[in-house]
């Protein structure tokens, strides 16, 4: 196996990545190899979804398809064989189907089919040894030893920015949210992937292009769960428990939440939101349900202790879930969707009875904590709303910095910069929060300055979306450049979705943002520097020279 793509990667003097019998994650190398077999497959079938389109054949399926199985592979999703060789095997079969209808079109048009890439012509192997035997040409880091290490770390960027970008992709679909030229790049850019290019040129450029492809995809899980749920509005949110029955849902995916919620409508069951499913509870549609009573934990590192102590049913939509096995919870979590642990129960369909059943045959919460609410919901509508009194407030010195202290939570010491970033942030300057590293600090008390508060749960992760809105807007009002505005951004990352985040900020030419706690393992010194150069990317240091730094620019 061979696997650096998330911030928790082994790294050693000897070289970066999960390369042994496990990755970090718990991945075994089995599950590791046959997801670089479907990836390395999917590729192959957006080849042939490009040339498809180059000849009018579009195949809507097959759209959906490819960037949900890819999904499939980001960290902490899915541990299963089984249902990784499912999709493997299902990609076979629609390549196969979109080569057929590319040839006959060709053949009807009197045109030469253009040549076929290596993953174009991967027979898969019919059994799981088999399989496992062709991993080794479809390792991220194949051919390593013949490119430029350089080459190599673009192509990593590439690939695990476009798998963040696949991911928000089938987020939004869920929610009615498809398009035919979003699906047109991506199968462009994954068949290029496939290609194993060694132009370093391209390879950049290409990083650029899926920074705005995701841009353009965002926009549209923004209007999906939007049209879906209404506009998030300020909201007090209860982090403690209430007596009663209890389901848990976590991930990202609020359709399903929505669905839950409606089939436990005057069944005594209370409904809590864990982890990213926070923002949840900001949207009208959905906190319209009485049953709605809160969120329930934290981040996603922290789950096994606080799902085993949970009294109810889970249910994981999308990532991250983490070895359930370990807090002996597994016969009360649900998998939905792209997530699959072995031997948990997958939920397919929109009938969550069996979750129910389970919760009802639980204790529940025996007493009422004492409530503790925190307030969210300051999505794209309501910082509209706020920013003329946000921006006098600038104009008279009330506010003089905003920082954005964002992105995915974990479990290494060094995150607590985070919390020391947002606490330590002088009591004129606004925080603005998103993705799971809010829970960092969003259960402390910032205060606020002149009736705006001082920390500003903007939503999920892909509510940055949201995040540029403001920041255009703001741009507007003060007539400068984004990056002119006293704005510091500060990315927490450990997956892929936070990659592509960053490169469509970067790909916006959104300059200077310090991300953290370390950089990818699979940036070389010399792309670090690259990225450095172009836009002011950097590490972050000590929370005081940081600080020290972005205030005395400013
Ligand atoms: Fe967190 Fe996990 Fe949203 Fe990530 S739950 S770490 S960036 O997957 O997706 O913020
Ligand atoms: Fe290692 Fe992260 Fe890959 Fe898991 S997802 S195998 S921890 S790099």
């Amino acid at each position: 196996m061979f696997c650096i793509q998330c911030e928790q990667t082994i790294r050693t003097p000897a070289g970066n990545g999960c390369s042994y019998s496990q990755g970090m994650c718990g991945k075994s190398s089995d599950t590791s190899d046959l997801q670089d077999l479907l990836i390395y497959i999917l590729q192959g079938v957006s080849s042939y979804a490009a040339l498809a389109r180059e000849v009018g054949i579009i195949d809507h399926e097959i759209d959906t398809f490819v960037p949900k199985a890819f999904f499939a592979t980001l960290t902490n999703v899915n541990f299963d064989d089984e249902r990784i060789i499912a999709y493997t095997t299902q990609a076979e079969t629609f390549r196969n189907r979109l080569k057929a209808a590319y040839e006959a079109k060709c053949s009807e048009l009197s045109i030469q089919a253009k040549p076929m890439n290596a993953p174009m012509q991967l027979v898969l192997g019919a059994t799981k040894p088999e399989m496992l035997s062709q991993a080794l040409q479809a390792v991220p880091n194949r051919g390593k030893d013949e490119v430029h290490e350089d080459i190599m770390g673009l192509r990593l960027l590439c690939l695990y920015g476009l798998k963040g970008a696949a991911a928000y992709m089938e987020h939004a679909r869920v929610l009615e949210q498809t398009s035919d030229e979003v699906a047109g790049e991506f199968h462009q850019i994954m068949a290029f992937l496939g290609e194993d290019s060694v132009d370093a040129d391209k390879l950049f450029n290409t990083a650029m292009q899926i920074g705005q492809l995701n841009y353009r995809v965002m926009a549209m899980l923004d209007e999906g769960e939007t049209h879906a749920f209404g506009h998030p509005e300020p909201t007090q949110a209860n982090t403690k428990s209430v007596k009663g029955k209890a389901i848990l849902v976590s991930g990202h995916d609020m359709k399903d939440l929505e669905l839950i919620l409606e089939q436990t409508e005057g069944k005594g069951i209370n409904v809590y939101t864990h982890g990213e499913m926070l923002p949840a509870l900001a949207y009208p549609e959905l906190k319209k349900y009485p049953h709605l009573v809160g969120n329930y934990g934290s981040a996603w590192q922290n789950q096994q202790k606080e799902f085993a102590t949970f009294p109810g049913a889970v249910v994981m939509t999308s990532n991250c879930i983490i070895d359930p096995n370990v807090g002996d919870y597994s016969d009360r979590i649900f998998t939905r969707s792209i997530v699959g642990w072995p031997g948990v129960t997958h939920i397919i369909g929109d009938d969550f009875s069996e979750v129910i059943a389970k919760a009802e045959s639980l204790e529940g919460f025996i007493y009422d904590e004492i409530p503790h609410l925190i307030t969210i919901g300051f999505a794209r509508n309501a910082l509209m709303a706020a920013a003329p009194t946000v921006i006098e407030n600038v104009k008279s010195g009330a506010i003089k910095h905003f920082f954005l202290v964002g992105g995915c939570d974990g479990d290494k010491q060094e995150r607590s910069y985070f919390t020391d970033i947002a606490t330590q942030a002088p009591a004129d300057s606004v925080i603005l929060t998103l993705g799971c590293g809010k829970y960092k600090f969003n259960k402390l008390e910032f205060g606020d300055i002149n009736g705006i508060p001082r920390l500003l749960d903007i939503g999920q992760c892909n509510d940055a979306y949201s995040a540029i809105q403001l920041a255009i807007a703001l741009s507007e009002a003060f007539e400068c450049d984004i990056n002119e505005l006293p704005l510091t951004l500060v990315l927490s990352w450990f997956e892929q979705k936070a990659i592509v985040v960053l490169l469509t900020l970067l790909s916006l030419g959104v300059k200077n943002i310090m991300t953290g706690p370390t950089a990818p393992a699979f940036l070389t010194p010399n792309l670090a520097k690259v990225l450095e150069e172009k836009f002011g990317l950097r590490n972050t240091t000590t929370v005081e020279a940081d600080l020290n730094r972005v205030l005395n620019v400013a």
